[in-house]
Formats: C-alpha cells, structure tokens, sequence
C-alpha cells in the first residue's frame, strides 16, 4: 500500500509547500490589479463579459477558415479559446492526419489530375443547415486555389470526404448551402476554358468561362454525391461570393462577380495592369440563379458533359430563364441574404454604398420579362432600379455582411474604413459604428448566415493586426476581434491573434447543437465511419506476413502496444493496424516509428494503419506518442529490421534483473495491499448516487476494464508461481500491479468528483 501511495503523498507534501511560500505574499484586491495592469472599468466589463472559469463551458463554437494553412480552426465564443485545428486539405501529424493510411485516401481525393497537392487555401466554411437553421452536424470548405470542397463530421471534427471540380481552374464562391443543405454551392473565381484545356488568351471573351457548381450533399451518408452534382455556365466575369436564398427566395442562388470589363493584363507587354482594367466601370454584374429551376433542367438531362460532369450551357441557362444579371456597385466582394431571405446585400470595395436588393422587385422584373437589355452572351439585365430595395451610405470599403436577431439590423465590414457599421437595412439608416483593428475582411454574428441569427456577439476579422500584438517578426498574426452586439451600441471586448494562416470567413454554431462522440465504436475507422477491416480484439493480436508484405495486427492501452517487438527484413512493406482499446475519455495513444514519417492518433476505439517500406537494416524504436499514463515512456517496441537472409532472433534474451521468490513474494503483497485501497474507493463510489453522474458512470466502466485485466495478469503470475518460474511470475505481478494502479488513479478521479459535486448516498 505504501508504494501505492507514494506518490499521492508526494504530490500533497508539493501542495503545502507552494500554499505555505504563497502565504508570504498578501492577497492582490481587484483594485490592486486593476492599477498595476493599469486597467479601467472598461476593461473589466470587457474581461468579465469573456472570461470563462476553469471548466467552463463557451455559448458558440466557431468554425474559422484556415487560410493558407488549409486547415479549419475551432474557437469558443465568448472565451475566445482555441479548441482545435481540423486537419482538411493540409496533412496535420498530431492528429495522425497525412500521416495514417486511411486519412491519407481522404487526402488523395483531392489530387488534382493525379497531383498531390499538400495544402489548400480555405476561405468560407459553411454550416449544415435544416430548414435554414444550423443544426450542429457538419462543415464544409472551399480551397481557392485548387478548386474542392471538404466536407467535415461534427460527430468527431474530422475531415470525410475532399471533391476537386472538374471544370474549374480556381473557386471563391464556396462553400455555401442551400437551406436544407440540398447542395453545396461552389462558384469559380478566375475565369478559365471550363475542364481546364490550353487555350491562348486572345480568345478570353469566346473561350474562358465561369461557372458555379451544385454539389449534391446526401445527409444521411454524410458526402457529397459527384454523381447527382452539375453545374451552371456563367460568361468570364470573375465571379466573387455566392449565397443560397432563404425562405421566400429559397430556391434562388446568388453570385457576384468583379471584372465584368472582361479584363486581360499584361504588363509585360506594356498594357496597364489587371487591377486597373478590372475597375474601370462603375459596376460589375450579380448573377441570380434558379437553382430550382437548374436542377429541374439537370434532371431532363438538357445538359454537356465536360469531363464527364454535366453543365447546363449558358445558351441552356438563357432559353430556360434561369440566369439573370442584375447591375451592382464597382468591385462588389460580399452578397449576404437577410434572414427572411426578402433582401440581398452587396458591399461594392470601390463604392460606399451597400446595395440592398428586394428579391420581391427581382422575381417581378423576372416574371414580366423586363429588362433592361442583354449583356454580349445574351444574359439578360434588370434595369437597377427594378431591383435595388436601398442604397445605404455607409463608408469606404464595404464588403462582408451579417444579420443580428433584432429584424432589420446588419453589419457590414467597411475595409477602407477599418470600421463596422451597422445599419437598419429596411429604412436605410446608420445605427452606429466601432473601429476595427485594421481593415477588417470578412464579419460574422452568431448563426448570422441563417433564417435565425442568435445575435449577442459579433466577430471582426482583421487582415491587418500591425500594433496590436507583441511583435513577433515581418509575419504578424492575424486578429480576431470580439464584439458585444447586444446593446445599442457596439462594445469591443477581446482581441484574438490567430497565427495560422489569413482565415477569411468564420462561421458560428450554437455550441448545444453540437453534440460530438466521446469515443468510437470499436475498431472504426475514422475516415469511413466503417467498421476497419484491420481492428483486432485482445489476444487476436498477430503478425501476418505474405512475401515481402508484413502487416501487423495490433492493439494499443495504457502503457502497451501488443506486439512489442516486431521482425521483419530489409526491402520489406509493413503496414502497423492498431486498435486503441481504450474506452476512457480522451486516453488517446500515438504511434511513431523512427525514421519512417509515421504517427498515429488513436483515439478511443479507432483503429488506424501505417505503411511504409523498410528499405534499410537497423533497429527502429517505436513508441507512442501522448503522454497518455504514468507509464507512457514505457509504451514502446521494437522493429527490428534484419539484413537481408539474416537469421531469425536466436536464444533467449540475457535479462537485465533476475528476480527470486522474494521480488514475487514482495510484489504480491504490494498487489493486495493495492486491492485493499481500491475496494475502499469502490465502497464509497457504490454507496452513493454515482449513476446520476454520467462522467463518473464512464470513469467506473473504465476502472472496470482495468480490473479485468488485472485479473488475467494476476492469473498469469499465479500460474508462473506454480511453475516457481519467479522471473515470469514477478513480471506478471507487476504487470497486475500496473493495471490496479490505473484502476485505482481513475478511481480517486471519480471519487473527487463525487465529494466536489454533492453525491448523495444511495438510495
Ligand atoms: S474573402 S475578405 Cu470571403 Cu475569400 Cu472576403
Ligand atoms: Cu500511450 Cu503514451
């Protein structure tokens, strides 16, 4: 018993002591802080507004594109805590991400013509949504530069499932969903020959091409269906950003564009440069699309296939009236529909208005045919006037829009400005205005993008931070910055930098609709949802080889991997499956191997594969690689690479202590002694009302498993005893001894938590 809890009572002896050297200081009062840290009032409002004690739980999660870093990073609102980074396009090794066969497949989906391509530059990531409201089960992103969509299971934040386009060259206008997620819609940026032939660029106007895609999402897989996807021709205007309508305009799609000039640079042969070509009118074109009508016409089949993936030609598109232009300011960026789905909102960078668009005005003028004229593809025009609801004056730089609870409000990003401002969108009034720390891209409130905005916060994503942070070189983080929207006027209340990357859009969830896993079913693998092929039970642990193919079956828990030591030879392939047998919240193990670029990340229940080739003799440690126990150092192997013919591992190998009956008879007390503590802590724990707590309910099944184990060890070294082979019988004890201590560590954590949160004695 003594040993058992020697190192609780070394832990206590710690805990006095840094008690007793604190006591030497008096106590700082909150107006003490606030002077030495020379903060106001203000301020403390501020940080009692976002401050979430230990254990704390945030009211939003918000789901941030990763820019460059083609990952997607999850944060709390309020708190403004980092939760995660979702590996998407870009492998990521802690998460085993790129680095594990099976999300390695999900990596290659997004080859570009049989290119591997390592990163992606992510830009909107957009929430699944029913009945226009988020409903907390997945995300999808786009890649500008290498036009795909990824799409991502909240049921454990991992990347499924990566679409190239087949006929763009690169994308903006993603990801966004139609409002029962129906499709996923993804629009081209710089205009191209749509599947991507050569094609010289004096023939721009005839030849190069925009589009905007219709991924079919099937919800109850949870991918998108290539096969049930088709896309819509758009004339080269560089299409920008894209909405679905909503509600009354449900049905409808929307897409802005910037170089409606049609525009080719050069100024290598002396023609002015494409930034001012793309400027020259005073305004560029919204696309407005009936998808409804599109999808109809997809079903008839009236489409041409281009690289197998069917488009409805713009001549389709204009005979079917289902593609119209509608005039909006100089360099438009964001269009946003308004909560009702009534309005459209365009912020034009080179103009300081937003255009408030009435989709009521849009369907009349679509419905009596009247337009203005024809652009030279023979799209259709309506006349601004018959379109446009108001013109707000708001500032420099509009581009991005967001919808507060409150009907009528909105929030548009004034770029030049470095300012906010919001407005009352069906009067046409300017309610307030808050700077921003500096020039601010893209905005977002709480599920601001939905039929039901949640208002209360809202965030301001700033391309640049210049002053705001500690300097840490030429490359400055980027920031984040949270703002109260609940009252009438705007308060800032955190700066967040955000060293990842340049995230363009963020998007908010309720944090109660998501509801992810705290563990897998046994032997998933992740990136299918399916049962692995390669997930082995305890003791079914074995090592298959086949020529020079080596694929090892094992299992992971705290502190080993089954094999421990494993034989193969030069030139040969391995593949490592291991399952993680655990079952305890966040025991997760890693698995690396020196010298062959493999880590896993086995999570609860997972099962995940390695392959590599051994290609040169020598001897490879592994180990895991999460500190996952008291033992973790010890959670290590050996793959033993032999030169080629050389012979098997011969003999026995020379141990480095010899045990006698005395080290077993020794161990076999501290075993019982061990016992004795934990039958108490399972006394106290059954005499309580434990059930009703779930988080204790899981750490019982846990310590539970461990017993078990515990009783097969114990039966080992009684058998060795009887054998009086005390070498073997020790070891097994120890190995006993191993799985009480965790059973034992697991439950003190429950009984703290039982004396901490008001058990009651058992009915
Ligand atoms: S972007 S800052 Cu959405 Cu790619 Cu506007
Ligand atoms: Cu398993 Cu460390």
């Amino acid at each position: 018993m003594k040993s058992a809890l020697k190192a609780s009572a070394a832990f206590g002896a710690l805990l006095m002591a840094t008690t007793v050297a604190g006591g030497a200081y008096a106590a700082e009062s909150l107006q003490d802080v606030m002077k030495r840290r020379g903060l106001n009032e203000k301020d403390m409002l501020a940080a009692a507004k976002t401050y979430t004690p230990t254990g704390g739980r945030d009211e939003f999660l918000a789901f941030s594109s990763g820019g460059q870093s083609g990952q997607v990073i999850v944060y709390g609102i309020p708190s403004m805590r980092i939760l995660k980074y979702i590996g998407v396009f870009t492998p990521e090794p802690w998460q085993g991400y790129g680095f594990d066969d099976e999300s390695k497949a999900v990596l290659a989906q997004g080859n570009v013509d049989g290119k591997q391509i390592t990163w992606g530059d992510t830009h909107h990531p957009a929430a699944s949504e029913t009945n226009g409201e988020s409903d907390g089960k997945f995300v999808f992103i786009n890649d500008k530069n290498n036009p795909r969509i990824a799409v991502i299971d909240l049921h454990d934040f991992e990347t499924k499932q990566i679409v190239v386009n087949p006929i763009m060259q690169s994308e903006h206008g993603g990801a966004f969903v139609t409002p029962n997620t129906e499709y996923v819609i993804e629009a081209s940026q710089y205009p191209a020959p749509l599947g991507g032939e050569y094609v010289p660029l004096e023939q721009f106007n005839d030849k190069y091409r925009g589009a905007v895609t219709y991924w079919k999402f099937d919800k109850s897989k949870g991918r998108i269906d290539p096969s049930q996807s088709f896309s819509v021709e758009l004339p080269p205007y560089t299409q920008d950003l894209s909405d679905a309508g909503k509600l009354v305009s449900d049905g409808w799609s929307f897409t802005n564009s910037l170089c409606s000039e049609r525009y080719v640079g050069g100024i290598e042969k002396g023609r002015p440069p494409y930034e001012a070509g793309c400027s020259a009118n005073d305004h560029d074109y919204l696309h407005v699309v009936n998808w409804k009508k599109a999808e109809e016409v997809y079903k008839a089949g009236k489409v041409t296939k281009i690289k197998d993936h069917p488009v409805i030609t713009l001549k389709t598109a204009i005979e079917e009236g289902l593609l119209v232009l509608v005039p909006e300011p100089k360099s438009p960026h964001g269009v946003d529909v308004s909560p009702d789905g009534k309005y459209i909102i365009v912020g034009g960078k080179l103009d300081s208005n937003a255009h408030v668009y009435s989709f009521e005005k849009i369907q009349a003028a679509v419905a009596a045919k009247k337009f203005a004229g024809k652009d030279s593809y023979g799209v259709p025009i309506i006349d601004v006037k018959d379109a446009i609801h108001k013109q707000v004056p708001l500032g420099l730089g509009p581009l991005h829009t967001q919808y507060d609870s409150k009907p009528c409000v909105a929030y548009t990003s004034l770029y030049v400005d470095s300012q906010v401002a919001k407005y009352d969108y069906c009067e046409g009034k300017v309610l307030d205005k808050i700077s921003v720390h500096y020039n601010i891209g893209h905005l977002m409130t709480m599920e601001g993008d939905t039929t039901k905005p949640k208002g209360k916060y809202l965030v301001a994503m700033n391309k640049l931070a210049i002053d705001r942070f500690n300097p840490v070189g030429p490359l400055h983080p980027q920031n984040h910055q949270l703002i109260d929207i609940s009252g009438d006027k705007m308060e800032l209340l955190y700066d967040m930098p955000l060293p990842l990357g340049e995230p363009h859009y963020v998007m908010a969830i309720a944090a109660d609709k998501v509801k992810p896993a705290i563990r897998y079913k046994f032997g998933t693998n992740s990136r299918t949802d399916q049962q692995s092929a390669f997930a082995v039970r305890p003791g079914g642990e074995k090592v298959v080889k086949n020529g020079n193919k080596v694929e090892v079956y094992g299992t992971a828990i705290r502190s080993h991997f089954t094999p421990e030591i494993v034989e193969v030879e030069e030139g040969d392939e391995v593949t490592f499956h291991i399952t993680n047998m655990e079952r305890a919240q966040d025991e997760v193990h890693g698995f690396a191997v020196s010298g062959m670029d493999v880590n896993l990340s086995l999570e609860p229940g997972k099962t995940a594969s390695a392959s590599f080739k051994a290609d040169k003799a020598g001897v490879y440690p592994f180990y895991c690689t999460e500190f996952c126990s008291a033992l973790h150092l010890e959670m290590e192997g050996y793959l033993m690479v032999k030169p080629k013919g050389a012979q098997q591992m011969a003999g026995k190998v020379e141990e480095g202590v010899k045990y006698v009956k005395a080290d077993f008879d020794k161990q076999y007390k501290s075993c019982i002694d061990t016992q004795a503590v934990i039958d108490q802590v399972v006394a106290y724990i059954t005499s309580t009302n434990f059930k009703d707590f779930p988080s204790v309910v899981a750490l019982v099944e846990d310590a539970t498993d461990q017993l078990n184990f515990a009783k097969d060890a114990r039966a080992k070294a009684d058998e060795a005893a009887k054998k009086e082979d005390w070498q073997q019988a020790t070891l097994w004890a120890g190995q006993w001894w191993q799985y009480q201590v965790k059973a034992a560590d697991i439950g003190l954590r429950a009984k703290t938590y039982l004396e901490q949160n008001g058990a009651k004695p058992a009915k």
